[in-house]
């Protein structure tokens, strides 16, 4: 089968393209990125070159692109994903996360082929007590969230009116190699190793539910080859915790395996003013990928979490070169008056 994966150069589409070819020799990739700002060809430099492995530099939003190319399924991870981003700018946003997602599904109709969309638990909102299920109710609160919502209400319609074959997963916080250092996780961990102020956003109590990428892809994985056309399935990690626990545990990591003095980076961690519209708690019920498709996560979370401190330390040059250039404009504009006030 010939799947085309958009956004394969990304974090999580580089994690599962490189899954995908150690697991299903008999799949060959079309990886579609048009390389925005956190597309990076470094990602995918181990599987460049090899036989069922194929780039293409082009963007979801080209109609006539995609007309031009061959394929049996699509998996659409390409998307603007920084929340923040979306706050400062939302047009790039319903661009490529809705025009795009829906070229996609015009594509995959001409063809009659599948189509899973990687979706997220932002879509269902804030929820104070209890888990959301794939019934719950969407109430996106961010920009981003809402444009990821309007793409998974898309991909709905498309199944009801043409009986497409489609599937979405909606999974929780990822971290793992490869992550965009403008994302909690490596923003900490980058931060420690340079000592530069940690930013942490509000009281630090926000809580996120944390899944090892791995562990999402082999999700997608389930379900784009076993699961049941026009459902979604939430996936998660089943591991909640406050912002202010995770930075302080990655701190503590940081320390343990340069050396650094454990009470210094400590002082790093910076209160700075919220996010707007910051959702409060996220927490999914992974229940139904679990009892239909015999999915779990399986990589525990101090394993998961030390082995991508140990990555960001081995690989100190792929995230240098990424703090350089267009990523300090954004860091000013976006945390300059934060750390200021
Ligand atoms: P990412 O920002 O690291 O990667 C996105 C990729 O999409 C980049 O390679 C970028 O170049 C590409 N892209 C952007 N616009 C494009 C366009 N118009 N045409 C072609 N390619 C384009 O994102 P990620 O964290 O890997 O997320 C991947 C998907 O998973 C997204 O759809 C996101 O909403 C979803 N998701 C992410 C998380 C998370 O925690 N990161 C959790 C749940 C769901
Ligand atoms: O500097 C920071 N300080 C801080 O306190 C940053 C960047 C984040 N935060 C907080 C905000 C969130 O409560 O940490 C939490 C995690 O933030 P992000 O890494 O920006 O992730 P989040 O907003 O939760 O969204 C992520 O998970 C769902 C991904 O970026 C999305 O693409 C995915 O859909």
């Amino acid at each position: 089968m010939k799947i085309l994966i958009t956004g394969g150069a990304g974090f999580i589409g580089s994690n599962f393209i490189r899954h995908i070819i150690s697991e299903y020799p008999q799949h060959a990739i079309v990886n579609l990125d048009n390389l925005t700002y956190a597309g990076n060809l470094e990602n995918m430099k181990d599987v460049e070159g090899h036989p069922n492995y194929q780039f293409i530099r082009g963007d979801i939003c080209n109609r006539q692109l995609l007309g031009s190319l061959d394929f049996d399924a699509i998996i659409n991870f390409a998307a603007e994903s920084h929340v923040d981003r979306s706050i400062l700018d939302s047009f790039p946003f319903l661009q490529t996360n809705v025009i795009g997602t829906q070229n996609l599904l015009e594509a995959a109709k001409i063809r009659g082929c599948r189509m899973l969309q990687v979706s997220t638990d932002e879509v269902y909102g804030s929820i104070e007590k209890g888990l959301f299920t794939e019934e719950s109710p969407i109430r996106p609160n961010s920009p981003y969230a809402a444009s990821k919502a309007s793409a998974d209400l898309l991909v709905r319609a498309y199944h009801e009116t043409f009986g497409m074959d489609v599937l979405i997963t909606r999974c929780s916080n990822n971290y793992g190699p490869y992550q965009f250092p403008e994302k909690l996780i490596p923003l900490v961990i980058s931060h420690a190793i340079t000592d530069k102020p940690v930013p942490v956003y509000g009281d630090g109590k926000n809580v996120r539910d944390w899944i090892f990428v791995l562990d999402h892809c082999k999700a997608i994985d389930a379900v784009f080859h076993h699961g049941k056309s026009g459902e979604i399935y939430n996936a998660g990690g089943k591991k909640e915790l406050q912002n202010i626990d995770i930075v302080t545990k990655l701190l503590a990591l940081v320390a343990e395996k340069t050396g650094k003095d454990k009470e210094s980076l400590r002082h790093l961690i910076t209160f700075v003013k919220d996010r707007p519209g910051h959702d409060r708690r996220y927490a999914i019920d992974p229940s139904k990928i679990e009892r239909e498709l015999g999915w779990t996560p399986e990589t525990g979370f101090e394993e998961g979490l030390a082995n991508t401190v140990d990555w960001y330390l081995s690989h100190r040059l792929w995230w240098e070169r990424i703090i350089s250039g267009e990523y300090r404009d954004y860091y000013k504009t976006q945390y300059g008056e934060r750390f200021s006030e």
